[in-house]
């Protein structure tokens, strides 16, 4: 009887598990079509800039699903699919972005203020009150500076910190939970050239705050590869003096490929739990990740990557290798 119980049980698991990973694959579509559309929407004069999350899908839809109430991004552009997954995005609302609409309504993130793909979630109501951000999830509105997200991130982990280190602040409920919460911080391989990125690290390695930064590899800053600004080409390998020894302070480094659904699922996994419970820096590096339709409607990427490059893109493609691995017959689903 308790055996085929559990062996209901188990079935009813299994089965919740491969809904959930068809629903990740149609919101992928979803949002890809998004991006897909909102290129031509340009191109065709409706609206006059855009730059889209193609190619990132896979990796957002993962982070997401570590993502919790109280928790709060500091991030760039290109998290589309991460804002969708976490229920602060429609698709309606994406276009009203890109069309710049100035209904608060329609356009919730800055009513038309912000260029299309800068995100934010709301932090207070009509009145001017307080919302109840320690249940909810939350995003900080994205500025154009690239890695300007940086210094605001360490911020928002310093707060947690905070929160949790003195007990006067405890009545504080509606914006912590004892400070359980991480800030998840996101920017482009490029934009890690910067100096404030360095800065950033640096003070959240020496505050040992609860923050896990992701990294979306793709090889580029616009047209120029890594090789002429990344220092062994690669970010996690030229921040390996600030990893985490024992006893040390430091930064817990993670390496995973954009493409790798069991990869990433592990690595979120264990970084986010890593960070929440000890309250340290952890930095996801996610490379091989793809831009399916360059940096942005302001330019062709055919016209600097190489045919080899983009033959690679295609094969690699995050939804393509998804929907691949779903379908394939060793993968443990059934
Ligand atoms: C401080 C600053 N310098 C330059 C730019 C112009 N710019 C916008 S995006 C970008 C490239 C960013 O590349 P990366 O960080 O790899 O992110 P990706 O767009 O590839 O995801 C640049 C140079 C900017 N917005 N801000």
């Amino acid at each position: 009887m308790s055996t085929s119980i559990s062996n209901t049980e188990i079935k009813i698991n299994q089965q919740a598990f491969i809904d959930e990973l068809l629903n990740d694959y149609k919101l992928m579509c979803l949002s890809r079509e998004a991006s897909l559309l909102g290129r031509k929407e340009v191109l065709t004069g409706k609206a006059k800039f855009g730059i889209f999350g193609d190619g990132k899908e896979l990796p957002q839809i993962v982070m997401a699903k570590f993502f919790r109430n109280g928790d709060i991004r500091s991030g760039y552009y290109r998290d589309q699919t991460f804002m969708l997954a976490i229920g602060k995005l429609t698709v309606k609302q994406f276009f009203a972005g890109l069309y710049a609409h100035t209904n608060i309504e329609k356009e919730p993130t800055s009513a038309g203020r912000q260029m299309g793909g800068h995100f934010s979630t709301k932090f207070i109501n009509e009145d001017g009150k307080w919302l109840d951000l320690a249940n909810q999830k939350n995003s900080t509105s994205d500025i154009s500076p690239t890695a300007a997200q940086m210094p605001r991130l360490v911020g928002l982990g310093l707060a947690s910190k905070m929160y949790r280190n003195n007990k006067e602040l405890s009545h504080l409920t509606n914006f912590s939970n004892n400070g359980n919460e991480i800030a998840f911080g996101t920017i482009g391989d490029a934009s890690t050239s910067e100096g404030i990125f360095w800065e950033s690290i640096n003070a959240a390695c020496v505050l040992e705050i609860p923050v896990v930064m992701s990294v979306w590899d793709d090889g580029y800053g616009i047209s120029v590869p890594k090789k002429y600004q990344t220092t062994k080409e690669s970010i996690s390998k030229a921040l390996a003096g600030f990893e985490m020894e024992e006893d040390s302070n430091g930064l817990k480094i993670f390496r995973c490929k954009g493409w790798n659904y069991q990869e990433l699922y592990s690595t979120y996994k264990e970084a986010t739990e890593f960070t929440r419970v000890n309250h340290k820096p952890s930095l996801v590096h996610v490379e091989e990740i793809t831009q399916p339709q360059g940096h942005s409607t302001s330019g062709s990427h055919e016209r600097y990557k190489s045919k080899e490059r983009l033959e690679w893109a295609k094969e690699f493609d995050c939804i393509q290798k998804f929907k691949e691995w779903l379908l394939s017959d060793d993968n443990g689903l059934g």
